[in-house]
C-alpha cells in the first residue's frame, strides 16, 4: 500500500471504504469530495472533479502531503433508455466520470514525474466497472463512459510505463451503496458486494511488490450473473 494516498469520492460507498482500509494500514490519506466530512485520521478536502479549480486546490493539498498513489473513484450512474438521455445529464456522467479522471490525475503527473526523477514509482487506481466492457438497455450512458474509463486507464498505462506509474482497473459488478439513487442496504443486499470487498481489491492493487503491475481487478457477488 501507497504511504501517501490520495481518494476522489472519498465521501461515501466505495470511496470511503477505501479510505478505511487505507486509515487501517497507516496510510496518509488525502480524501476528496464535494460534501466530504466526518473522515476521521483522513485529511479531508473539498473536490468537485469536473471543476478544474477545485481539482487543482486538491491535487496541491495531495502534492504537499507527498502523495504516491492516485484512486479515481468519484462517479455517478444514470440508467435511461437512448431515447431520453439529454444533454444536461451526458454532460453530468461523462464530466463527472470520464473528465473527471483525466483532470485529477492530469494534475499530479508532474509530481509522479518528479518521482520517477529520484527514482519513486507511483500508482493509480481506477475504479471504473464490470460494464467497462459491455453494455445493456438503459445503460448507453452510464457504461459509455465506463467504457472511455477503461480506455483512459490503459492508455495512462501506455503512458505512464515511461515514469514508473503503475495502473490498474478495478472493476466492481454490484455493490451495496447510494450509487445511482439506490438506497443503501434494500432487501437485496445479500446480491450487492459490501463496499469493504472492493476496498480490499484496491488493497490487493496496493499491495503488489514494486517489481509487479496489477493491471485488472473484476469482483462479482457470487449471485451475479456470469457474463464476459
Ligand atoms: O457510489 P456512491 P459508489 N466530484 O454514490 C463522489 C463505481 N461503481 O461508491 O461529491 C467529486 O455511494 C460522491 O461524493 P459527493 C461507480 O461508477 C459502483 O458505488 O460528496 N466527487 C461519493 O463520494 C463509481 O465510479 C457500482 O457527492 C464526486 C462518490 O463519488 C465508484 O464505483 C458498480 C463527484 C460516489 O459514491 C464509486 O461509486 C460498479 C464530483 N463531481 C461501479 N460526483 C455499484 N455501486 O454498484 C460524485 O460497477 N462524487
Amino acid at each position: 500500500v501507497g504511504r501517501v494516498v490520495a481518494v476522489t469520492g472519498a465521501s461515501r460507498g466505495i470511496g470511503r471504504a477505501v479510505v478505511e482500509a487505507l486509515l487501517a494500514r497507516g496510510a496518509r490519506v488525502v480524501a476528496g469530495a464535494r460534501n466530504v466530512e466526518g473522515l476521521e485520521g483522513a485529511e479531508v478536502h473539498p473536490l468537485d472533479v469536473t471543476d478544474e479549480a477545485s481539482v487543482s486546490a486538491f491535487a496541491g493539498v495531495a502534492v504537499r502531503a507527498g502523495v504516491d498513489t492516485l484512486v479515481n473513484n468519484a462517479g455517478v450512474g444514470s440508467f435511461a433508455p437512448v431515447e431520453e438521455i439529454t444533454v444536461a445529464e451526458y454532460r453530468r456522467v461523462m464530466d463527472t466520470n470520464v473528465l473527471g479522471t483525466l483532470l485529477v490525475t492530469r494534475a499530479l503527473i508532474p509530481h509522479f514525474r518528479g518521482r520517477h526523477a529520484r527514482g519513486e514509482g507511483s500508482q493509480v487506481v481506477n475504479v471504473t466497472s464490470d460494464v467497462s466492457d459491455r453494455t445493456f438497455p438503459n445503460g448507453a450512458l452510464y457504461t459509455a463512459s465506463k467504457h472511455a474509463g477503461r480506455a483512459v486507464t490503459r492508455a495512462l498505462a501506455f503512458e505512464g510505463q515511461a515514469y514508473g506509474l503503475r495502473v490498474t482497473e478495478v472493476r466492481p459488478g454490484r455493490v451495496d451503496t447510494t450509487f445511482g439513487g439506490r438506497v443503501r442496504g434494500e432487501a437485496d443486499r445479500a446480491a450487492r458486494l459490501p463496499p469493504a470487498d472492493v476496498a480490499a481489491a484496491v488493497m490487493y492493487a496496493l499491495s503488489a511488490p514494486p517489481h509487479a503491475r496489477i493491471d485488472e481487478v473484476v469482483l462479482h457477488p457470487v449471485t451475479q450473473e456470469v457474463v464476459f
